[in-house]
């Protein structure tokens, strides 16, 4: 196919990073074309569909900022948003700021190459389009991860991931339905599903710490309190260490006798959601304290679940609360308690193939299904981002640079690839934060840095130094924490068979992050191999 065209920018998505760079590169001047695979916006939003399926940040903050306007206009219906209210929040997004004009849907980027000056992006289609600068917009958790199981070309039923769920649904009900996987979708799924279902199975690798989210609609009392109270909201969110909106907890929960401890727990417990992990201070950092939580919690499961070998199973033992992403619920445990549910324990009897007619596990048993659903997680992070070919300066690959783990500049840039931006890429705070607020403040940062290219001239490349002095600080806000104790988290890259062991995310905080990010940006962007800008000019006019 022929010649795409030519913008200044192109961006790889529409979800909510590609929306709102299209947004604001646009609203500076900059021509800008979007490309997505599907046939609507929405990323990660569009694609899990799977039933249950509903954002842990809650609805009034997992939204964009930028527009005071749309703040006020949006009238969300619940504590936490589910998946279709938020598609159609980002629906209106692209209407309300006619977005849709700059996006190609069902354009999938195949290979993205420097060329000269820029990039050359060409499609599945074989259509090829050109950029002065590249902006990746892929997402975080969009590479579905389906554990390769021999004999699952055999299964005689339907099987699913979670991320790519048909968009008709599908009818499970009196059938016979399997789980793999127990993260923060299994465990929105599982009650859904068992409400439904004839029987459901939940095969169990590792199990998980999980909070009640205590979602309820939200009324006009207090979305009318919230809408009034934005700009405090905001500034709040700026100032913290996940982008969420509350304040981190000032009492060493050690110090407090054990009524008021216990009382605590039990007030940040109903409270629910992510705010539990926020009432209790150095959660994250000291093991006596995520010891004494995590008690607390194991023994809610004891509580819960009245079949005491399904709680034993249920209670997590082989990592410390929040070192996995913590899940939040409604009604998990509970369900356990149903006649129609079954959970078996795939770490001490592997799944060792699929049938015909479901899933046999090592010892031999057999466990017929009439649906499979993986619950299984993505190739987070680095996954998006090498699922189509980035050749950089040099005819490298993306691919090649990252073989023994991801190495860039802020998590936004990667030496050996000029002008290209990684909205949310490793090494940024991205999956530990509130998106949305991670998202803009990467946009607003990126467009900052492409006007001063616009007028410059320059090209903006990390260097090699910049990105080891990165590398070592992201290691060193991991190793601050107790993260990097859970073996198998997808934070470390470790729920991908070879997939290289580096923690992923920046884990130093998003107010510190940002700060850091703008001390780059005063100096001049030193580390994208810029100087100040003073120094830049009188070069090249002496050229
Ligand atoms: P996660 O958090 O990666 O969870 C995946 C689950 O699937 C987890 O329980 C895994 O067990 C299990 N799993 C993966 N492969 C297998 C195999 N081969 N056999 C048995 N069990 C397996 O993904 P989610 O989709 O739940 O959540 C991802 C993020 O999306 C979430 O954190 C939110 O940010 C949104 P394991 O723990 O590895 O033993």
């Amino acid at each position: 196919m022929g010649d795409g065209g030519h913008t200044d920018v192109i961006v790889i998505g529409a979800g909510f990073s590609g929306l709102y760079a299209l947004h604001r590169l646009r609203s500076r001047g900059f021509s800008v074309q979007v490309l997505e695979q599907a046939d609507g916006v929405g990323g990660t939003w569009y694609w899990n569909r799977y039933p249950g399926a509903r954002c842990d940040s809650e609805s009034y903050y997992y939204c964009y900022s930028f527009d005071p306007e749309l703040e006020q206009e949006w009238r969300w219906s619940e504590r936490y948003p589910g998946q279709e209210e938020i598609r159609g929040y980002l629906e209106h997004v692209a209407d309300r700021y006619d977005l849709r004009r700059d996006i190609a849907f069902g354009v999938r980027v195949e290979r993205a190459e420097r060329d000269g000056e820029g990039w050359t992006v060409t499609a599945a289609d074989g259509s090829s389009r050109r950029c002065r600068w590249l902006v990746t917009a892929v997402g975080c958790l969009s590479t579905a991860n389906v554990p390769d199981i021999p004999g699952l070309e055999d299964f005689a039923g339907e099987w699913h991931h979670t991320g790519h769920w048909p968009h008709d649904g599908v009818d499970v009900r009196g059938r016979r339905v399997g789980v793999v996987g127990t993260g923060s979708t299994g465990i929105q799924a599982i009650p859904v599903l068992a409400a439904a279902a004839g029987h459901l199975t939940v095969f169990q690798r590792t199990a998980n710490y999980s909070i009640p989210a205590r979602n309820a609609p939200l009324s006009e009392e207090e979305m009318a309190a919230t809408k009034a109270d934005y700009p405090a909201i905001r500034r709040v969110q700026q100032g913290s260490t996940n982008g969420h909106p509350f304040v981190l907890s000032d009492v060493d929960v050690l110090d407090l006798p054990a009524d008021r401890r216990r009382a605590l727990y039990e007030q940040a417990w109903e409270r629910g959601g992510l705010r539990f992990r926020a009432a209790v201070k150095d959660v994250l950092t000291d093991p006596e304290v995520n010891a004494d939580t995590s008690e607390f919690i194991r023994a809610k499961i004891r509580e819960t679940v009245h079949d005491p070998a399904t709680a034993e199973l249920l209670t997590p033992r082989d990592h410390p609360f929040a070192t996995k992403r913590p899940p939040i619920d409604t009604h998990y445990f509970e369900t356990y308690n149903r006649p129609n549910v079954s959970l078996v324990d795939v770490k001490a009897d592997p799944i060792a193939a699929v049938t015909a007619s479901g899933l046999r596990l090592e010892s031999g048993a057999e466990h017929p299904l009439d649906v499979l659903v993986f619950a299984t997680g993505f190739d987070a992070l680095t996954g998006p981002l090498l699922s189509f070919d980035i050749v950089g300066r040099d005819g490298v690959s993306l691919r090649e640079t990252w073989h023994d783990g991801p190495h860039t500049h802020l998590g936004l840039g990667v030496a050996g690839f000029p002008d290209l931006f990684t909205i949310t890429g490793p090494g940024s705070p991205s999956v530990l934060t509130n998106m949305p607020t991670a998202i803009e403040q990467h946009v607003d940062w990126i467009a900052d840095l492409l006007e001063r290219l616009r007028t410059t001239g320059e090209v903006a490349e990390p260097t090699p130094e910049a990105e080891a002095a990165w590398a070592a600080e992201v290691a060193r806000a991991a190793d601050a924490t107790l993260l990097p104790q859970a073996a198998s988290s997808w934070y470390l890259g470790a729920n991908v068979p070879g997939k290289a062991r580096v923690f992923l995310p920046y884990a130093g905080g998003y107010a510190r992050y940002r700060a850091t990010c703008d001390d780059e940006a005063a100096a001049g962007y030193p580390g994208f191999g810029l100087g100040a800008i003073r120094t830049n000019l009188a070069n090249r006019h002496a050229v």
